[in-house]
């Protein structure tokens, strides 16, 4: 039986030909539609009946059949039919930025191109710009989003890494009792993305190898030797696991932590105080005695410095700031008190306005803003002053006096291309807070992209900036602004910028969201949650602030609500 990844993806390809081929857009909606449902259960869509697959909106018969199809045997009919048309490669060449269904389909049909070295030689022969109405901007465009892919080839959101990791840790678990199994490397820092995963295997013997290379996600194994096995994953991820001595359990989790940067200024650092530092630990060499090593702070604290988090090994500057005493009390997910940025049924959300605040409640939440998007955002069913204002009210209307727990009516309003704001101020002033983000036209020069956001700053009743930069990590570079006078313009104005916190875009990035503290500018760290299961996106942007250096007072949503709400752009 297929796990509900399989299925959301094999649903995806269908809906992606089908595009390709130019079919009706209702039924390629339809599959992508049931992909995202699919995909987003959470329950084995597998082992569901006939019936309770079809009470799910937008599955009809037919497609409840294809999903049955394709849980008991791995495949579909339509699928191959497909396949047999278009070749599978042509997919690679449909998620190159700026490559649509229509695009990809006349590559194919017009120039025989079917996969992405194609694409490229296409493109560099100049057989691109010959095709009606395509040209050689679109040809250079296509050229820059082949570069792109190839400098994120084979690295993976940090979100994806750890849920393999973290399947492949329980899975041994379950195999044997008390296994100290520890993921080191990127993943442990928490960077955007990773290159492999790093996992390391305490006290463990050659068998937990055997073990690590059975796994029944794994789809091929690379090295498999005494100590150290590498194999790669269904995903396509690579994970390594090097089984280690207990005793040089600390030198070990220190080691292949990182990052290489970090460590070589950590190495010098014990070279200057007449030492020597490996994975085995840190030994003075005058006298060979071993003075550090069982455990990761022990080595730390015998070079002179406090405990670094993990999260800051990227040396800069956590070095000099862990020898005088000065790293930062990192905040944490437990510091978070509120949400500010999520949508429902309303907009694009997939869940209803009671059962967001329903579950945001039930996580452990005190306080969060209701935020669809406004009517430029037309494909997300995007609202009008009026609809906005009547949402407010429906908002409002579940909070009680002397609940603990508070909705506020806000919206995540465009920034029209001239910085305007999509919706008027009367009704922007009406609410309890704005989040102003860039969704279209993000293709502007950085003189119009800066002067733009800039300008929503300075609206009266701006509060936040949503995904400043509008990146998607592995998919779509930053777009062009000048981010020094955003952030600028953000401390003079009072206006808070948001870490969005989904997992492909955290954004503001780590080095951003440090220049914007550094330069007096609140943070918000926020879900940007589309469904219940996505209110756990903070965590993701929890590490970006923890990779800024941030602490809980730099971050506005972990105060209380009243405190929050005094420190808005409106209220001061
Ligand atoms: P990635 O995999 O590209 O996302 O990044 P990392 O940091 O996980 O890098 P990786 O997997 O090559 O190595 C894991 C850690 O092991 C790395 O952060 C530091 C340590 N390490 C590996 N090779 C070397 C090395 O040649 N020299 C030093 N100093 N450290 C190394
Ligand atoms: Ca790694
Ligand atoms: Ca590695
Ligand atoms: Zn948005």
């Amino acid at each position: 039986m297929s796990d509900n990844a399989t299925i959301a993806r094999i649903l995806g390809e269908i809906a992606d030909l089908l595009d390709i081929s130019g079919d009706n857009p209702f039924k390629v909606r339809a599959y992508r539609n049931a992909a995202d449902i699919v995909g987003h259960a959470a329950e084995q869509v597998a082992a569901m009946d006939d019936a309770t697959l079809r009470t799910w909106g937008g599955i009809g018969k037919d497609l409840a059949q294809r999903i049955h199809e394709i849980a008991t045997t791995g495949d579909c009919a339509v699928r191959r039919d497909l396949a047999a048309t278009y070749p599978l490669t042509l997919l690679d060449v449909l998620a190159l930025q700026g490559v649509g269904p229509k695009t990809a389909s006349r590559l194919f049909t017009e120039l025989g191109v079917s996969s992405t070295p194609e694409v490229e030689a296409a493109a560099r022969d100049g057989r691109i710009r010959a095709l009606k109405g395509m040209g050689q901007k679109k040809e250079a465009l296509i050229l820059q989003a082949l570069a792109e892919r190839q400098q994120h080839a084979g690295r993976h959101l940090l979100a994806d890494a750890s849920a393999a990791v973290h399947a492949l840790l329980d899975w041994l678990h379950a195999q044997r009792e008390g296994l100290d199994l520890q993921p080191v490397g990127s993943l442990r820092r928490g960077t955007d993305t990773c290159g492999d995963v790093d996992i390391l295997a305490v006290g463990a013997d050659r068998t937990v190898l055997d073990l690590f290379v059975a796994c029944p996600n794994v789809a091929r194994v690379l090295a498999h030797g005494d100590t150290k096995a590498s194999v790669l994953l269904d995903s396509g991820l690579q994970a390594d696991m090097r089984a280690v001595d207990p005793a040089a359990r600390g030198a070990a989790l220190q080691y292949f932590t990182g990052s290489k940067a970090h460590n070589i200024a950590l190495r010098d650092r014990a070279i200057a105080q007449g030492c020597r530092l490996n994975e085995y630990g840190l030994v003075r060499v005058a006298d060979n005695i071993r003075l550090a090593g069982d455990t990761e702070d022990g080595i730390y604290r015998a070079l002179g410095l406090d405990m670094i988090p993990p999260e800051l090994r990227e040396d800069r500057g956590e070095l000099s700031a862990a020898d005088a005493g000065h790293l930062p009390s990192l905040i944490a997910v437990s510091d978070l008190r509120g949400d500010v940025h999520m949508h429902t049924t309303e907009s694009d959300g997939r869940d209803d306005l009671e059962t967001m605040a329903h579950a945001a409640r039930a996580r452990g939440l005190s306080f969060i803003a209701i935020t669809d998007h406004s009517k430029a955002l037309a494909v997300a069913n995007g609202m009008d002053e009026e609809r906005t204002l009547a949402h407010a009210a429906r908002i409002r209307a579940l909070n009680r006096p002397g609940h603990i727990f508070t909705l506020l009516a806000g919206i995540e309003c465009d920034i029209l291309a001239d910085g305007r704001m999509d919706l008027d101020d009367d009704c922007l002033k009406a609410l309890d807070v704005v989040v102003a983000s860039v969704h279209l036209h993000l293709g502007q020069d950085e003189e119009t992209m800066t002067a733009r956001i800039i300008r929503a700053i300075e609206h009266p009743w701006v509060d936040i900036i949503g995904h400043p930069t509008n990146r998607l990590l592995l998919r779509r570079a930053a777009s062009h602004v000048h981010i020094e006078k955003v952030i600028d313009a953000a401390a003079a104005n009072g206006v808070a910028l948001e870490i969005n916190a989904q997992p492909d875009r955290r954004d503001l990035s780590e080095t951003h969201a440090r220049l914007a503290r550094d330069r007096g500018v609140r943070l918000v760290i926020n879900s940007d949650a589309h469904a219940t299961a996505q209110l756990a996106h903070p965590a993701w942007g929890v590490l970006t602030a923890r990779r800024a250096w941030l602490t809980p007072d730099d971050v506005l949503n972990t105060r209380d609500v009243h405190s929050f709400r005094r420190a808005l752009k409106r209220h001061r």
